[in-house]
């Protein structure tokens, strides 16, 4: 459970005025960092690479040498669910996450909960780790995949642009896709739990396409999954802060916040401030939204759009972060004037 409260981060998390919000980035550790490639090239596999606290550990503090970020991330991925539910998962180069994909109701029955915490183990020892050889002053995020964009990859098998399989599945079959979902609502809650008590301080759900439902789908397979995750965390640790991103939400992030009360969420880049500003940051703290390309570019116009982004949510709870991941394009040294802008906003 959250137990320091000196943390710019939790600060945030809890709604206390700062004189600037604190900073991290999503997939701040990873293959723009040289040190990463290294350590990646060393470890094997990438599922090697998860599965070792030591590397997992070092991958995540990384970035921390370099950069003061007010957060770490647990380094990890969200297919680490589906392969500890049993399907078989590989990393292909260049080609990102394949797996053998699941496609009708009666093929669950290879999907199994009972050993799923043996598999994981290493990642709660991991979180461990980094709760003691984390800087005092940085907050330690656990994270998920949103049982939605998780099962796009297990009904895909791979990283899709139309997503016809899942949707065939769900549109015509909610009853038998609605039972893939229930057994990620309770993977993900035991696998949350445990971060929750091996030591991550707060807990990010990312429901990276979310986007690409319609309206009563988004409903059904966004917002109600999110929120039985949500009321399971808080039953057992009912401060427990925790920040959704449903990206491309749009105009139902208002009715996500509402109905999931996550603490925080994220925006995505296309996330018209102005309007998060008046409709979301009342209810909730925001988070995100810089497009990561302009961390690829740099220079002032990257400058003029940070001090945008601190100006328009400077009048509620705001955590800086970007719309999206780091991609691996990004030089190192343009993360350093995205620090330095925002250390030295309004001095
Ligand atoms: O070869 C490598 O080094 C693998 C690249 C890589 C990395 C560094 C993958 C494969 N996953 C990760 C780590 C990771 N993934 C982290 C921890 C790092 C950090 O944040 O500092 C996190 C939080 C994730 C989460 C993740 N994985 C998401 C959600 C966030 C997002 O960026 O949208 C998704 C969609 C994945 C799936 C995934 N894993 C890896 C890849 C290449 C992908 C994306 C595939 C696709 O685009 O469909």
């Amino acid at each position: 459970m959250p137990t320091s409260n000196n943390k710019r981060f939790l600060k945030a998390l809890n709604g206390e005025k700062l004189d600037r919000p604190p900073f991290w980035l999503m997939r701040q550790a990873g293959r723009y960092l040289p040190e990463y490639r290294k350590l990646r090239a060393e470890a094997g596999s990438f599922l090697d690479l998860c599965y070792s606290p030591k590397f997992a550990e070092e991958v995540t503090l990384q970035p921390l040498r370099r950069y003061d970020f007010d957060a770490a991330i647990l380094f990890a991925d969200i297919l680490l669910i589906p392969d500890a539910l049993g399907q078989p998962l590989d990393y292909k180069e260049g080609e990102g996450p394949v797996l053998d994909p699941i496609r009708s109701a009666k093929e669950l029955g290879s999907l199994s909960l009972d050993k799923i915490h043996e598999r994981l183990n290493p990642v709660y020892e991991t979180v461990n780790r980094l709760s003691s050889s984390l800087p005092d002053h940085c907050a330690l995020i656990g994270f998920a995949g949103a049982p939605w964009t998780v099962a796009t990859y297990m009904v895909e098998g791979r990283g899709s642009k139309d997503y016809v399989n899942i949707k065939k599945w769900a549109y015509s079959d909610p009853v038998g896709f609605g039972q893939l979902i229930d057994i990620l609502v309770v993977a993900t809650t035991e696998y949350l739990l445990k971060q929750v008590e091996a030591g991550a301080e707060t807990i990010q759900i990312f429901d990276t396409w979310a986007g690409v439902l319609p309206d009563s789908e988004f409903l059904k397979w966004v917002i109600e999954p999110t929120k039985r995750i949500v009321d399971g965390l808080r039953a057992k640790y009912p401060q427990l802060p925790i920040i959704g991103f449903p990206k491309g939400a749009g105009g139902n992030l208002i009715e996500f916040v509402k109905t999931t009360k996550v603490t925080a969420v994220s925006l995505d880049t296309a996330t018209p401030l102005e309007w998060a500003a008046k409709e979301i940051q009342p209810h909730t703290v925001v988070q995100g939204n810089l497009d990561p390309i302009s961390v690829v570019t740099g220079g002032q116009p990257m400058v003029d759009r940070i001090h945008h982004i601190l100006e328009t949510l400077s009048g509620g709870s705001h955590i800086f972060n970007l719309g999206h991941g780091i991609i691996p394009q990004t030089p190192p040294e343009n993360v350093d004037l995205l620090a330095k802008t925002i250390h030295e906003w309004r001095k």
